[in-house]
């Protein structure tokens, strides 16, 4: 369990490189505005905004070129991992905004590093529209954002340029990915064979999140697991989140992605947190930037009424 009130890092990771469309550079900023380490002061916590990383920007020139996009995608990585790295070292719970969802390839090697340190057993919960398991060989797109986890999980497919401390650094079977409702055909067959679980939405259809999240949640509990949460914003439904690049229709109700964060709060088991995808270009009057900022809200302890039962008195307070 975690302390009630946090040390918390912001770092802004402005890149776009990795996505479909452009315009999740303007990410960080969106969630500054939108007023997310007031929020999270609001609650109690000590907040530093470290600006943004490397937020050098992508010329027309060099988005244009695949490979140069790839380059532009590890530079980042590499500045990234130490930061996150170094948050951790500090005791610090690094916040990660987005920026598309290549920047976690970053974020979770030196979330890595930090937990092989530790000893502590790292987990990964990929809140996503998406599997994000695709490879270069794989992939339709060629979309970097869109294989984060491979690499991470030391698929093989990535050549030489992807080396670097990211490739093979997570457990696929530590990895849920939760939410999912767009995978491609070839990349459903690498998760099912590396042992993801996925959580899809007939699933969470089925079951409810309530039971769902339990499970997930009690598996790092019971061995004192290091807990790193990957929200992408596709995850929810586009009709209340339309800022998202790659939209896809059924998607995590207002009410199931609060409980969601809600429960990982109280599980206190969150170490590290990416917050990505966010694209205000294609928002809606801030409305996606603004449901973010609320669901961290909830991530870091925000409740409607404190969770006391008046009736048992059981978790009364004296
Ligand atoms: C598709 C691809 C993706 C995020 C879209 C989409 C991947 N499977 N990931 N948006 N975050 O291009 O590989
Ligand atoms: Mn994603
Ligand atoms: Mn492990
Ligand atoms: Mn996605």
């Amino acid at each position: 369990s975690q302390p009630d009130f946090l040390a918390i890092d912001l770092f802004g990771i402005a890149c776009d490189a990795g996505a479909s469309r452009r315009g999740c550079t303007m990410g960080p900023d969106a969630m500054r505005i939108a007023g997310l380490a007031d929020v999270l002061s609001g609650l109690g916590h000590a907040v530093t905004d470290h600006g943004d990383i490397a937020a050098a920007a992508t010329p027309h020139t060099v988005w244009q070129l695949p490979e140069r996009r790839q380059a532009a995608v590890l530079a980042m990585a590499a500045q990234s991992s130490q930061q996150a790295a170094a948050a951790l070292g500090a005791g610090r719970l690094p916040v990660f905004i987005g920026g598309d969802h290549s920047l976690s390839i970053g974020t979770l090697s030196g979330v890595a590093q930090h937990c092989d340190a530790t000893g502590k057993p790292l987990f990964v919960l990929w809140v996503d529209a998406h599997g994000d398991f695709n490879t270069p060989a794989t992939s339709e797109t060629g979309n970097i954002h869109g294989m984060p986890l491979a690499l991470l999980c030391g698929e093989p497919d990535f050549g030489p340029e992807f080396s670097g401390p990211w490739r093979g650094t997570i457990d696929p079977r530590h990895v849920t990915v939760f939410g999912a409702r767009s995978i491609d055909r070839p990349e459903r067959q690498l998760l099912e064979d590396r042992g993801v679980e996925v959580i899809d939405m007939r699933r969470i259809d089925e079951m409810g999140v309530v039971a769902l999240m339990r499970e997930v949640l009690a598996r790092v509990e019971a061995v004192g697991g290091h807990l790193h949460v990957s929200l992408d914003v596709d995850v929810i439904d586009p009709a209340i989140a339309p800022g998202a690049g790659t939209p896809v229709a059924g998607g995590l109700s207002f009410r199931e992605a609060h409980l969601v964060m809600e429960m990982i709060h109280d599980s206190g088991t969150m170490g590290s947190l990416d917050l990505v995808e966010l694209n205000p270009y294609l928002d809606n009057a801030s409305m996606s930037a603004r449901l973010l900022v609320d669901l961290t809200a909830s991530l870091f302890g925000r409740q409607i009424m404190p969770r006391q039962s008046v009736r048992t008195g059981v978790d009364a307070t004296v």
